[in-house]
């Protein structure tokens, strides 16, 4: 750990799994229970937009009733703490990095609270329902969608996260499976520019043979140990 100057930390639904959040891929996870098709393409949306608008619906409903766990809160020590440069990148849509206490996220694939204008391309802040199709603040159109990123549309800052994996000393991925891209591809691009690469994940992920160091476990107890680890060895 010695010489680390610059972290880049990648958060997948492992991270929020034990705070009660479903992840995707697992046995009765999100993608059992629908059709990843129908509610993660621009198609599904076009096609069912109530089904869609519901479904996103329902998970802002179920955000509200979870907390930020032990992982989450490690992450924002980190953040506090940690005297170099440290990027947190999530797939995540939950908000659960900011109210463990995170002051920085990039949410790459968007986020459970916000909203964007299908018509003008506004994005905003918006908490409620979206199924009852309320205006546009902007233009006024019945038009909003969850700003969410689906399959086949491009994660925001990718700019901004490929400068960071292209200087960084370490690459850290927490809780995601590496099947999607280009988030499963960030491993690479670390390791390219020299980066020590670490995976703390449940079970080894699809991508596990891309890390120098695996560790399994829960999140909970991985993440803390891992920050505490760097801490110590910084301060
Ligand atoms: C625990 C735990 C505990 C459980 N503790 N761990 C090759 C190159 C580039 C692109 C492609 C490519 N091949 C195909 C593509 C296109 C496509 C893609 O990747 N398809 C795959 C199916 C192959 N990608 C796209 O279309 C993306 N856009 C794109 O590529 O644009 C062009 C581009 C090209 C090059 C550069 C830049 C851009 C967009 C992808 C959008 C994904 N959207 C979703 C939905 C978001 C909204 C929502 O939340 O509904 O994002 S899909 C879903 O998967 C969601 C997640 O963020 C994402 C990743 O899931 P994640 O987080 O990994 O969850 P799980 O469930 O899969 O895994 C959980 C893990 O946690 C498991 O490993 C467990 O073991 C672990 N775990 N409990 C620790 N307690």
């Amino acid at each position: 750990m010695a010489g680390i100057e610059r972290i880049v930390i990648l958060t997948g639904a492992g991270i929020s799994a034990e705070s009660g959040i479903d992840t995707f891929r697992s046995a009765g996870g999100l993608w059992e229970q629908h059709r990843v098709e129908d509610v993660a393409t621009p198609e599904g949306f076009a096609r069912n937009p109530d089904l869609v608008l519901g479904f996103y619906d329902m998970r802002r409903e179920a955000l509200a009733k979870v907390e930020p766990n032990p992982a989450h809160r490690a992450l924002a020590r980190l953040e506090a703490e940690f005297p170099g440069e440290l990027l947190l990148v999530t797939q995540n849509v939950d908000d659960l990095h900011e109210r463990g206490g995170s002051k920085q996220v990039l949410h790459m694939h968007g986020e459970l609270k916000s909203a964007l204008c299908s018509s003008c391309g506004v994005r905003m802040p918006h908490d409620g329902p979206m199924l009852d199709r309320p205006k546009c603040p902007t233009c006024a159109m019945p038009s909003l969608r969850p700003d969410v990123v689906w399959f086949g549309e491009m994660p925001y800052q990718m700019e901004r996260i490929y400068k960071a994996l292209a200087v960084s000393d370490l690459f850290v991925s927490i809780g995601t499976s590496g099947a999607v891209y280009p988030a499963a591809g960030f491993v690479q691009e670390a390791r390219a520019a020299g980066a020590e690469t670490l995976e703390l994940n449940l079970e080894p992920s699809e991508g596990s043979h891309f890390f120098a160091e695996s560790r399994h476990g829960p999140a909970g107890e991985l993440v803390p140990q891992w920050a505490e680890e760097v801490l110590q060895t910084r301060l």
